[in-house]
């Protein structure tokens, strides 16, 4: 399979890390988004969408939305619960990260680093949304291990991609002990180097 992906984007790394970690084949194409590579007619063919990430299976299949993929890579892991209930509070959290955490802490992060704004420039509303979604993670995480407790899952991948970021979105970390100690974890689990 092809993933299209920007490896800058939490989004896309999530498809990358499930992939390395279920040592699946695939050739990554880097899709340069700031430079309109999404909106191709050759990309809007696989993904009308017009965003990374998105698999081509190569057999006709595409696939896009990062959650909707890792999902369907990993459904037959030990990421992904067997028990039906577990597996519902897992998706619970990844709709969540896409609706409560991402809008806020990683649009954030995209002003700053790649818009170029100042902290003092960033909305303030983002910027709360943003710390309720954190405020959120350090309250499971002071309770259980990973975000379903015992069990890494696609949860601990999908918020960790940005959660690892947030200190670039302006977000003191400091104050988020149990969360900090779930990054290092994780990345562990993922065999990836911590983020400076
Ligand atoms: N909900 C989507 C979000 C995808 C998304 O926003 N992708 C961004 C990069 S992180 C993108 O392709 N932006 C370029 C554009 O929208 O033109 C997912 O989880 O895959």
């Amino acid at each position: 399979m092809k993933i299209l992906g920007d490896s800058n984007s939490g989004n896309c790394l999530k498809v990358k890390w499930v992939s390395d970690y279920l040592g699946l084949r695939y050739g990554w194409v880097e899709v340069d988004t700031l430079r309109g590579g999404s909106r191709t007619p050759e990309f809007l063919e696989l993904n009308p969408f017009g965003q990374v990430p998105a698999v081509d299976f190569e057999d006709g299949r595409t696939l896009a939305q990062s959650n909707a993929i890792i999902r369907y890579l990993a459904r037959d892991s030990d990421l992904v619960p067997k028990d039906a209930f577990a597996a519902a509070r897992m998706d619970a959290w990844l709709f969540w990260e896409q609706y409560s955490h991402v809008p806020y802490v990683a649009v954030c992060r995209f002003q700053m680093v790649y818009l170029g704004k100042r902290q003092s420039e960033l909305d303030p509303n983002l910027v709360k949304r943003g710390y309720a979604a954190l405020d959120q993670l350090e309250q499971q995480l002071a309770r259980t291990h990973h975000l379903l407790g015992d069990a890494f899952s696609l949860a601990d991948v999908a918020l960790l991609a940005y959660t690892r970021l947030a200190h670039q979105g302006g977000f003191d970390m400091a104050r988020y002990g149990a969360v900090r100690r779930w990054i290092a974890d994780s990345e562990r689990v993922l065999k990836l180097a911590p983020v400076r």
